[in-house]
């Protein structure tokens, strides 16, 4: 195989990255595949980052004016320019995040579907007509540009978190300002550059309408706090999240937020046990079990347990773990020795909390951090299970009624994608009613992991509560104006009120 740096430097070039951003810069970007230094990116200073957010609102004043469909003609340009890059994109994703090749693509594909859809969107922004009580009036709600929005993404969906949020801000008419992860600074670039491309096809697009902030934490903060960012999106922690929110909502901000999940799957004595093996194999080891939407609890009903587990750790101890470039490949690396060290500390605490653990052990790869994923079969919902560990571990607990499984799966702090594996009806729907899965996102015969951009996607409690991507979530990016238009010689006032001054 290539050095990760000699395929990324040539990627770079392809995709339209100036040599000049990824040189003598104070930023190292890595490749996690074998922890070799890819580039030295040049960061955005704070002066730069308040520059280019002011920019980015004077661009918004001028786009803000611009036909939805012609925005959206932008967006369908920037899908052309994905689907032409798709593989050098994907290839990029797989070399600076270390997901396996067929998931770096399938990350730009969703780059491209949520494109698709955004453009589709530019024609639909509607409002409401509502019935009014007042003769020869008519009541209606528009939806308004908001201004600028603040993107902050994580690094292991470096590049489609990013266009959830871009591809529908920038159709309702909004400037997009991007803090990407300090550990994926070079996929931000080159979508940058595909974004420039498209810019260029355009023709009159507001100059600084969507900057890039390269650099650390504080280039974040600056967004979290700027009044000039009306809406701030951010994935990541819940740690992050906790820290985000209630200073944007200090300043009246509002906040999109996608933290942590805790996502769990039942699996009912009724459950399709091959379906099931396969989709808690892509769920909870696939991307290294570093999705938000991973798969890290399973609630097995006790009659099926024994005949589950033997053949899921078969799975485990037989799934190929390495470099992600290779076909064969299904585990890539963690992203960093901070996510192993966690990974090894998370194991430790569920042997000392009574678990038996599977697997876990550190794998030889190309230099990376590589680890097998694990199954920890847990005696009781304990602390470290109810915790995210961003990394391959599954925690496995038996039930015995659906209602039980229901409580443990409802009896953690975070409530973003869940699954219930069951070919009886009335359990499935209990599942998905008001009773069941707390979550933003709830299944039946799928895993909790893969979502398809056309539904919103987010969860409950501490995972934030924002939507992002499809169906109405086009909403938090625009301002809601309701409108009464008297048409009529008189001027009733609403509830009756009567205020003659003649
Ligand atoms: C994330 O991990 O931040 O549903 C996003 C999924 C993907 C997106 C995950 N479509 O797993």
């Amino acid at each position: 195989m290539a050095s990760c740096r000699d395929e990324a430097v040539a990627l770079l070039g392809r995709l339209g990255v100036p040599a000049a951003a990824i040189t003598g810069g104070s930023l190292p970007a890595r490749s996690p595949i074998t922890g070799e230094s890819l580039a030295q990116v040049v960061e955005t200073s704070p002066a730069e980052a308040a520059a280019a957010i002011a920019r980015a609102h004077e661009a918004w004043r001028l786009w803000r004016e611009v036909p939805g469909p012609r925005r959206g003609e932008l967006i369908r340009l920037l899908g052309e320019e994905l689907r032409a890059a798709k593989a050098d994109l994907g290839l990029l994703v797989t070399l600076e995040a270390g997901k396996i090749l067929s998931e770096g693509l399938g990350e730009v594909q969703e780059m491209i579907d949520i494109c698709d859809f955004a453009t589709g969107l530019s024609r639909q922004l509607y409002g409401l007509t509502i019935a009014t009580e007042r003769a020869e009036h008519r009541m209606m709600e528009t939806w308004h540009p908001a201004g600028v929005v603040g993107v902050i993404t994580a690094f292991n969906f470096p590049v489609a978190v990013w266009a959830w949020n871009a591809a529908l801000a920038l159709v309702c008419g909004d400037a997009v300002v991007w803090k990407p992860s300090e550990k994926t600074p070079l996929t931000a670039l080159a979508v940058q550059a595909l974004f420039g491309r498209a810019a260029v096809r355009f023709g009159d697009l507001p100059e600084g309408l969507c900057p890039l902030l390269l650099g650390g934490r504080v280039l974040g903060e600056m967004l979290v706090d700027s009044p000039l960012v009306p809406v701030l999106s951010a994935t990541g922690s819940t740690a992050m999240g906790r820290a985000v929110a209630p200073r944007v909502a200090e300043r009246f901000g509002r906040s999109i937020l996608e933290l942590g999940g805790n996502n769990a799957a039942i699996v009912a004595p009724s459950a399709d046990l091959d379906i099931v093996l396969r989709a808690v194999a892509f769920a909870a080891m696939g991307t290294a079990g570093q999705r938000c939407t991973t798969l890290r609890r399973l609630i097995v009903h006790e009659s099926v347990a024994d005949a589950l587990l033997p053949a899921l750790k078969r799975a485990y101890a037989s799934v190929s773990i390495g470099d992600p470039r290779e076909a064969s490949t299904l585990i890539g690396p963690l992203i960093d020795p901070a996510a192993g060290a966690a990974m090894d500390r998370a194991l430790e605490a569920a042997r000392a909390e009574g678990g038996v653990v599977t697997g876990g052990e550190a794998v030889e790869g190309p230099g990376g951090i590589y680890r097998r994923p694990a199954i920890a079969e847990m005696p009781t919902q304990s602390e470290i299970v109810r915790h995210e560990t961003f990394a391959p571990i599954l925690y496995v607990l038996r039930y015995r009624t659906v209602e039980e499984a229901i409580a443990l799966h409802n009896d953690v702090p975070q409530g973003l994608s869940s699954s219930i594996f069951t070919n009886d009806l009335r359990e499935a729907e209990r599942f998905l009613s008001a009773s069941g899965s707390d979550c933003g996102i709830a299944n039946v015969n799928i895993g909790p992991s893969g979502a398809e951009i056309g539904g919103a996607f987010g969860g409950e409690k501490e995972t934030g509560g924002g939507r992002e991507s499809g169906s109405d979530a086009w909403k938090a990016y625009m301002r809601r104006a309701t409108n009464t238009i008297n048409y009529g010689r008189r001027l009733p006032l609403a509830q009756g009120v009567s205020f003659d001054v003649g």
